[in-house]
Order: structure tokens, then C-alpha cells, then sequence
């Protein structure tokens, strides 16, 4: 297993990547090309500059969150053909630096949702929530308004405003595209996707929907096991796996998060894990927490135990964590709460491991 760190770049983060380096058990971060407009490919010279910048502090970069998919795609019309040829070249140009995991998701118009970035927590720090009652009163619009506002001057991943354009006509298009054609459209995607990445060696690895329920009405696929058992069904190659999130799919407390790692990870099945956990306020409502089993709902001992037991080999980061000590920055991004997680998590895999 290696632990690895997201980092928005020197640009686009306020956490330093040099103190990222002084993070123990850290080997490397998961990058991404923020300048490039979704559906276009990834230039070479780019990902290099990326790599170098990382390489240089002593940090490996084997992993991209995300290459995000062109919504005509996801659509499935014929317009797709060209942003397919693109991502194919995002992919090989990656495969060129190193890349060996590149993680994306397939929500329609909308990546993860929160109705609240900022909640007070009763020791003075804060976190981002969910309240499907906060939720359902407002409109897309709505809700992109009020990510903006809270999300403190930073871009959000999967909230750039290039993919959130023309939001009513984006669910115009979406009017008749319901669970099986969306699924229909993954699975034409991955048949033009996967014998590339085989050949050069990346593995995909499909983010499961944030929360794992359909919103607004639009299409959700990747929700549950038998959701994910369906996509893997789509293209059954070590290169077609999951980005497990514990968080979005402990949301919806039918799904066994831990069951589902043994399951899927010793099929060899997921290459990149985000571990993260909340604590459930309700029905459909919850809140972010640290990540110790005593200030949440999950048990991440058990999370780490099926993990462990399943032989996991993959990429692990530390989810989004608390603003805590003052610290500002994009919410869910902060530096020491997520660091804190590393050190949590390294400690439970200790313990395991020198206990089997
Ligand atoms: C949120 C993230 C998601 C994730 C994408 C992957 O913090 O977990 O935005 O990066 O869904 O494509």
C-alpha cells in the first residue's frame, strides 16, 4: 500500500507541497492539470512540469484526480467520438510520465455535493455537511450559488465552472437519459478506454457517486454493490476498477463498507482508496468528521482490517478532513486535519499488520 496526498497544485492550493514531503508515510501526491478545459487532451509538457515539480521535493506522482469526463459522454451522443479520442491521449501522454492510477467519476452534471462547507463543530473547528431537507429545497442554480459562497475563493474539484455551464440546458439533456442508457454510455466509454490503458499499463478507477443517491432526479450508477458489480461487469479487466470512497458509500447505510473492500479488493479491483469519516445526524443527513473510529460513525478500524486482510497493494488517501487551528483553505483540503488522518491510518495499519 502507498499513502499518497492530494495537492492542487502551487497555483491552486494553499497547502505547501514541501510540507506535504514532511508528512510521515506520504510517498507522493495525487495531481491534477487544472487549466485544461474538460474534454480536451493533457499535454505532455504539462504533466511533465507536474511530475518535475513533485519529483523535486522527494514525492512520487502515480496517481491523477481526476481526468474528468466530458458530459457528451456521458450523454452518449455522437459529438462523444472526439472528447474520446481526447481522453485516449490524456491517458497515453500520462502513461508517458509514470501515471499508473487515473481516477473519475461518471455523475451526471454534478460530482459531489455538500449543502453546507463551513459547519461549526463544537470545538471551534469546522467541516462540510449534507441535509437531503437543505437539499431538496433548492435548485441546481441554488445550490451551485451557494458552493461558490461558502467555498472560501477556491475551485472546488468537480465544481469548475466549465462543467457546470448552462445548467438548464445540461438537464434538458439529460431529460431522457435514465440508469441503463447512462450505464449504456459507461460501458461504450470503457470498451474504447480500457484496451489503451491495458496496453500501457494505467488502471482506471471509477469515484462512486457523492452521496450514493440520485439528486435532482438525474442518473446514478455507481451507488451500491450491485452498481458496482455491474460496471466491472462492463469490462472485466484488472484495468476497469474502483476509487473505493468510504464516505460516499457509507453514506447510505445499507452499503457494508468494509464488506465491499473484501470483496472487490481482493478481486484486485480497487487501485486507489479515500478513506474518510462522518458521523450520521439522520435521515439522509450528515456531517464530515476527523478520522478515528470514536468521532465518527464508521469503524475504520474494520476498514483498514478489510483492507489489510484483502492484500490491498493500491494508492490510500487520507478524504477530506476538519478546518482545524485556524487553518484556511478549500474546505475538505485543509493541511493538518488530513495530515492527522495519515498518521491515524498508518498507525491502524501498523498495529494490523504486526498483529497478523
Ligand atoms: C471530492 C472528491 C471528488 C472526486 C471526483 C473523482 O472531494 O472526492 O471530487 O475527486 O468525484 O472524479
Amino acid at each position: 500500500m502507498k499513502i499518497v496526498f492530494r495537492w492542487f497544485g502551487d497555483d491552486n492550493d494553499n497547502v505547501k507541497l514541501e510540507y506535504i514531503r514532511q508528512i510521515p508515510g506520504v510517498t507522493g501526491v495525487v495531481g491534477a492539470l487544472y487549466d485544461v478545459p474538460v474534454g480536451e487532451a493533457w499535454p505532455r509538457e504539462k504533466i511533465e512540469a507536474l511530475k518535475n515539480r513533485v519529483n523535486g521535493v522527494g514525492l512520487e506522482l502515480e496517481v491523477i484526480e481526476s481526468v474528468n469526463v466530458h458530459e457528451y459522454i456521458k450523454l452518449g451522443v455522437p459529438s462523444r467520438e472526439r472528447y474520446i479520442d481526447n481522453y485516449i491521449k490524456s491517458i497515453r501522454n500520462l502513461a508517458d510520465a509514470g501515471i499508473k492510477v487515473i481516477c473519475y467519476n461518471f455523475m451526471p452534471i454534478f460530482d459531489w455535493v455538500r449543502t453546507s462547507l463551513n459547519m461549526p463543530l463544537p470545538d471551534g473547528s469546522n467541516t462540510m455537511a449534507y441535509d437531503d431537507s437543505v437539499l431538496n429545497h433548492l435548485t441546481p442554480d441554488e445550490l451551485v450559488h451557494r458552493i461558490g459562497e461558502e467555498s472560501q475563493g477556491f475551485t472546488l474539484p468537480g465544481w469548475q465552472p466549465d462543467r457546470l455551464a448552462d445548467l438548464k440546458k445540461l438537464f434538458d439533456a439529460y431529460k431522457d437519459v435514465d440508469e441503463n442508457a447512462l450505464r449504456e454510455n459507461l460501458g461504450y466509454f470503457l470498451h474504447r478506454i480500457i484496451p489503451v490503458c491495458e496496453e500501457v499499463g494505467v488502471k482506471m478507477s471509477i469515484h462512486p457517486d457523492d452521496p450514493s443517491w440520485s439528486l435532482f432526479g438525474l442518473p446514478r450508477i455507481v451507488k451500491n454493490e450491485e452498481d458496482i458489480e455491474r460496471l466491472l461487469n462492463l469490462y472485466d479487466s484488472p484495468a476497469n476498477g474502483i476509487a473505493l470512497c468510504t464516505g460516499s458509500l457509507g453514506i447510505n447505510r445499507k452499503n457494508d463498507v468494509p464488506a465491499l473492500i473484501k470483496r472487490f479488493a481482493s478481486r484486485g479491483r480497487i487501485p486507489f482508496i479515500h478513506v474518510r469519516n462522518l458521523k450520521f445526524d439522520g435521515e439522509g443527513q450528515f456531517h464530515e468528521t476527523s478520522h478515528p473510529t470514536s468521532e465518527g460513525s464508521f469503524d475504520m478500524f474494520a476498514i483498514m482490517k478489510a483492507l489489510y486482510d484483502s492484500g490491498f497493494d493500491g494508492y490510500l488517501r487520507p478524504d477530506h478532513g476538519r478546518m482545524i487551528w485556524g487553518e484556511e483553505g478549500r474546505p475538505g483540503y485543509g493541511l493538518y486535519d488530513r495530515a492527522l488522518g495519515v498518521t491515524y491510518l498508518t498507525g491502524l495499519w501498523e498495529a494490523i499488520s504486526r498483529m497478523s
